[in-house]
């Protein structure tokens, strides 16, 4: 399925058939370019980005790459092609056939879900916008940049489904997503995480390492949804996220093996004098930003989460894959309980803890990487081993946050939580160290002294490529 670059809006969903979608759209492309100049990548609009864009849905379409300046980039509206008789895979609507349009009666859920899915899109590339200007090669410069018009164009994504299926009220939605922004203290994004500030390159890769992998989960249990024009956007925006998450495990492996060699060549562990960041820092930011992002999957115990799967609307990860009845009327699991100081189970419906079953992938998904940057250590011959905190540690939504609890899971005071937090956590402090290795690296080919460099070029390029061309 070929995309037409020649349309105002380029997309793959016959826009040019339907006149009155077309004008809505047509009407909120100047307000998005207005967002992205005001609060997308600061001061970068002369430059030119080797970028890749979409020329078509399928597993070649991703074949153009060429120098763009980000406020021409093709954003648009691009699905996966129908599957042709898909039915519902789970839920009370098991086996009847996919809804084309907004079934009535459910309306107000799946607006809620396309609107928070939509509303982190936009956070990310606010929460990014200043770390081009300490990039630690243009390299790594040109992988933001990538990151960033692709979420752009996920928000357009989502402000499609908006405007095409939720009338009046989806249109308002849609401009509310520019009206929004990270953290605005008078109108701040709906997920906690998107109101964090991403200002230090650590700080970038631990993000798309852990915040895009929570993109990755929940796109994938839309992409089961029984709403067809939601499972089929979903469906293509995980193949632009599986590069995000590229860019985190990458990133955060080229810090581990810069660190290492460091260790290696002045035999010390803290190679802080050195220009490095310590494993001890990169295990705070772990703690960190892991932790944050489990509060992304809200309450272990939820209905919301239970009608979402009931009604056929937001499915587990894999569903097609899990050998049970999909309709879970009579299942049970275990979720956690607190009794007294310590950590119990409980026995709940199955249906209530989808919230839960979907963070208990991802955590299996976020150890995979944790298992590839400790290989590494391994091999330098380092004993360190970074680990993933429990998810009793440091919560905000569900069970855990009414207590405080060390990465190891025991239950602790207020007292000692203030008095060692900084053990666990970034400390101002080490906040302030990592910015201050945060200094622009440009000359092509070159990398900051705290990262070893990629591989490999991007699309068959040298490092020494000059992937962003600044005027
Ligand atoms: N922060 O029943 P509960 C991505 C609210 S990332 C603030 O437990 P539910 C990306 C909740 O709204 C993926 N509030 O929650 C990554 C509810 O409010 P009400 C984004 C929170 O509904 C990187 C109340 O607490 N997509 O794509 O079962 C870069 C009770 O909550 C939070 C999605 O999230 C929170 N963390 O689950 C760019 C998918 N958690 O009803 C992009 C769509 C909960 O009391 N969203 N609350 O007013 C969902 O499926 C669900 O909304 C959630 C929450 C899983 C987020």
């Amino acid at each position: 399925m070929s995309i037409d670059y020649n349309e105002a809006i380029p997309n793959n969903v016959d826009l040019a058939d339907d006149r009155r979608l077309l004008r809505a759209l047509e009407r909120w492309q100047p307000a998005y370019l207005q967002w992205w100049d005001n609060l997308g990548p600061v001061e970068t609009s002369d430059f030119e980005v080797y970028l890749r864009t979409a020329i078509s849905v399928d597993a070649k379409g991703w074949a153009h790459y060429g120098h763009v300046r980000m406020p021409e980039y093709r954003w648009g509206v691009f699905l996966t092609p129908p599957e042709k008789g898909r039915k519902i895979a789970f839920g009370q609507h098991k086996g009847e056939p996919v809804w084309t349009d907004v079934p009535g009666e459910y309306r107000t859920e799946l607006r809620r879900l396309v609107v928070t899915q939509g509303d982190t899109e936009p956070a990310s590339v606010e929460q990014q916008r200043r770390l081009g200007k300490t990039c630690p090669s243009l390299y790594d410069l040109r992988n933001l940049f990538q990151v960033n018009v692709e979420e752009g164009r996920h928000l357009w994504a989502m402000v499609y489904l908006l405007h095409a299926h939720f009338g009046r009220d989806g249109r308002e939605e849609a401009n509310e997503m520019l009206e929004r922004h990270a953290g605005d203290p008078d109108k701040p994004r709906i997920l906690e995480a998107f109101n964090e500030s991403t200002d230090d390159w650590l700080s970038f890769f631990m993000f798309t390492y852990f915040q895009d992998r929570d993109g990755k989960f929940q796109l994938a249990a839309l992409a089961e949804s029984g709403f067809d024009p939601l499972s089929r956007t979903c469906q293509f925006m995980l193949t632009e996220e599986a590069h995000h998450m590229f860019v985190g495990e990458s990133g955060i492996m080229r810090v581990v093996k810069r660190t290492c060699e460091l260790m290696r060549e002045h035999d010390t562990d803290n190679v802080r004098a050195y220009g490095g960041i310590d494993l001890a820092t990169i295990q705070k930011f772990i703690n960190f930003h892991y932790s944050i992002c489990l509060d992304l999957f809200g309450s272990e115990r939820s209905t919301n989460a239970a009608n979402y799967y009931s009604m056929g609307l937001k499915g587990r990860y894999q569903e097609t894959k899990i050998d049970d009845d999909h309709v879970l009327a009579d299942a049970h699991v275990l979720t956690p309980r607190i009794e007294g100081n310590h950590i119990g189970t409980e026995e709940s419906a199955a249906l209530t803890a989808m919230n839960l079953k979907l963070r208990e992938d991802y955590a299996k998904d976020s150890q995979r990487g944790l298992n590839r940057f400790n290989k590494a250590i391994a091999e330098y011959g380092f004993g360190t081993r970074l680990t993933l905190p429990d998810p009793a540690f440091n919560r905000n939504i569900g069970v855990f946050r009414d207590i405080n609890a060390t990465p190891e899971d025991k239950i602790i005071g207020d007292d000692e939580w203030q008095a060692r937090r900084y053990e666990w956590l970034p400390s101002p402090d080490d906040r302030a160290f990592v910015q201050s290795l945060m200094v622009p690296v440009t000359e092509p080919g070159k990398m900051a002294g705290w990262i070893a460099p990629p591989k490999r070029g991007i699309h068959g390029k040298p490092l020494d490529f000059v992937y962003v061309l600044f005027y």
